[in-house]
This record gives C-alpha cells, sequence and structure tokens, in this order.
C-alpha cells in the first residue's frame, strides 16, 4: 500500500485527540496510512470548507470526523464532500456526549453521516478499514484474522472466569 493517505482523521479540537487516537491506532494496525489534523467547524470554517472540498481530488477515500458539543463537523464536511464521512460523537463533560450524538447523527436526508457510538473512535477506525476492503482483498483478510483473534480472546475471557 503507498503511503499516501487515504483515511482522513480530523477533529474539532486536540482536546479530542484521546478519543481520536484509537481511530489512528486501528489503521496503524490494518497498516492504513492517513493523515490527522485539527479542523474546526467553529473556529477554523475555511479550513473545514476547504477540507471538505478538496479531499477526494487529494486522494482521500473516507473521512473520519470526531467532534464534542455542537459538534457540527462531520455533517459540515459531509455536506462539502461526497465521500463517506463516519462522525465520532466525543464525550461531553456538560452532557456526556449525547449533545456530540444528536449532533451528528442527525442528518438530513441527501447528506449521510455515519455515525458511530459516543466515543467510540476505534469503531470508526474499523469501519473505514471495512469500506476500504471492498477493493482490496489483502486487507479483506487482516478484518477476517482481526475477527478470529477476537472471538479466540472473547473464548479465553469466558475460560478465565471464576
Ligand atoms: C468542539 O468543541 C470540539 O470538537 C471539542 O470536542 C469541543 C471543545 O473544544 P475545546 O474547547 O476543548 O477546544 O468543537
Amino acid at each position: 500500500m503507498s503511503s499516501k493517505p487515504i483515511v482522513g482523521v480530523v477533529m474539532g479540537s486536540d482536546s479530542d485527540w484521546p478519543t481520536m487516537k484509537e481511530a489512528t491506532e486501528i489503521l496503524d494496525h490494518f497498516g492504513v496510512p492517513y493523515e490527522k489534523q485539527v479542523v474546526s467547524a467553529h473556529r477554523t470554517p475555511d479550513v473545514m470548507a476547504e477540507y471538505g472540498s478538496l479531499a477526494r481530488e487529494r486522494g482521500l477515500k473516507v473521512i473520519i470526523a470526531g467532534a464534542g458539543g455542537a459538534a457540527h463537523l462531520p455533517g459540515m464536511l459531509a455536506a462539502y464532500t461526497t465521500l463517506p464521512v463516519i462522525g465520532v460523537p466525543v464525550k461531553t463533560t456538560a452532557l456526556g456526549g449525547l449533545d456530540s450524538l444528536y449532533s451528528i447523527v442527525q442528518m438530513p436526508n441527501g447528506v449521510p453521516v455515519a455515525t458511530v457510538a459516543i466515543g467510540k473512535a476505534r469503531n470508526a477506525g474499523l469501519l473505514s478499514v471495512r469500506m476500504l476492503s471492498m477493493n482490496d482483498s489483502a486487507l479483506a483478510d487482516k478484518l477476517d484474522d482481526y475477527h478470529l483473534s477476537m472471538a479466540d480472546e472473547s473464548i479465553e475471557k469466558t475460560k478465565n472466569l471464576k
């Protein structure tokens, strides 16, 4: 696989990074090249518009966007690009991330965002790998292995119950 990023991992603030890092760990695990960047829908709207508008021609295939609170970033990126956008609602202190979830998941007809559960950036990473695996059989094989090892781990945990 070339090292040119094909997944864009963006977040509204560096305070989202501890959550979003989990998506990048999955991408590292599967050897998927990605880029990471703080892009704020509110503080840097022009950067966000440019990021979304140029994403496809820059070679990205999927965008993973995390934000908390008034979490407009994933939806607005989906307005600027027709690439698949996966939204990660980041947990907030005031409302536990329900605000983030509702902001991201309630998209209008025509502008979809695939929303994962609150704080589950790991699943966003996995979902992006699943999307990419549709045209990449080596990646599909790695996903199968990942699934098998997850099943083995689960069975091991059951055996260890006292
Ligand atoms: C959102 O506001 C960000 O995505 C972040 O989750 C939240 C708080 O940002 P900071 O005030 O910590 O920079 O835009």
